[in-house]
């Protein structure tokens, strides 16, 4: 299995999944200006809609659209799913907040040449989105005691806002370290080079 990826983009949240799922796959990044990949490859042979992420699947298929390749993360690691009889649902559900209500709200952030004022309607809009989960965010987690594929997407916007000056509420704030510190997120953030190191601080070797 292979994960098509730019550096510290939404597909930061697929890598995340994957590790927390425990399944063997291998990363290949993408240059977003030229659609080529560290090898060399024609990204828009693999998604002919050349944005990143694209799963691979040892059978061959690919799976692009982040809330269809974080489903298929969760579909094979029951425990990144919340529990109860509409968990399935309520992944959906949250994956489709943080996607479309969230995730595209920063467009103009990452628009070269966008406007000053549309950035900042952008970041009053996500405000307000980021309040309105924090107002129904569960403890540690976004639905209460277990991590679901939905923190890893969360946690990768919740960097973009901190990247981008974009005002997030406390208890998001206190929610974003909590991800951060867990094991297969910093690995992950190491892999793509947005930390230095995996291990927590307190047990980083020194010399
Ligand atoms: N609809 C897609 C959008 C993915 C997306 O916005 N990817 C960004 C990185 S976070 C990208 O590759 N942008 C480059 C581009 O759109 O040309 C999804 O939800 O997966």
């Amino acid at each position: 299995m292979k994960l098509y990826y730019a550096t510290g983009a939404c597909s930061l949240a697929d890598r995340i999944a994957l590790h927390e799922a425990g399944l063997e796959v291998t990363f290949e990044r993408v240059d977003l200006r030229t659609r080529m990949t560290e090898t060399g490859a024609d990204f828009r042979a693999i998604n002919p809609k050349g944005y990143v992420p694209a799963l691979v699947l040892d059978d061959g298929e690919i799976v692009t659209e982040n809330i269809a390749v974080l489903a298929w993360i969760a579909g094979q690691a029951p425990q990144l799913v919340p529990a109860g009889p509409l968990g399935a649902i309520r992944l959906l559900e949250a994956l489709a907040f943080v996607s479309t209500e969230i995730h595209k709200g920063f467009k103009p952030f990452f628009t070269p040449g966008a406007s000053d004022t549309d950035r900042a309607k952008a970041a009053a809009a996500i405000s307000g989105r980021f309040a309105f989960i924090a107002e129904r965010l569960g403890e540690p987690y976004f639905f209460g005691s277990r991590f679901t594929v939905a923190d890893a997407y969360l946690f990768v916007t919740l960097r973009w806002a901190r990247q981008f000056g974009v005002e997030i509420p406390a208890a998001l704030s206190a929610y974003h370290e909590e991800i951060a510190a867990r094991r297969h997120v910093r690995t992950a953030l190491a892999e793509e080079g947005l930390i230095d190191h995996a291990e927590p601080a307190a047990v980083r070797r020194t010399g």
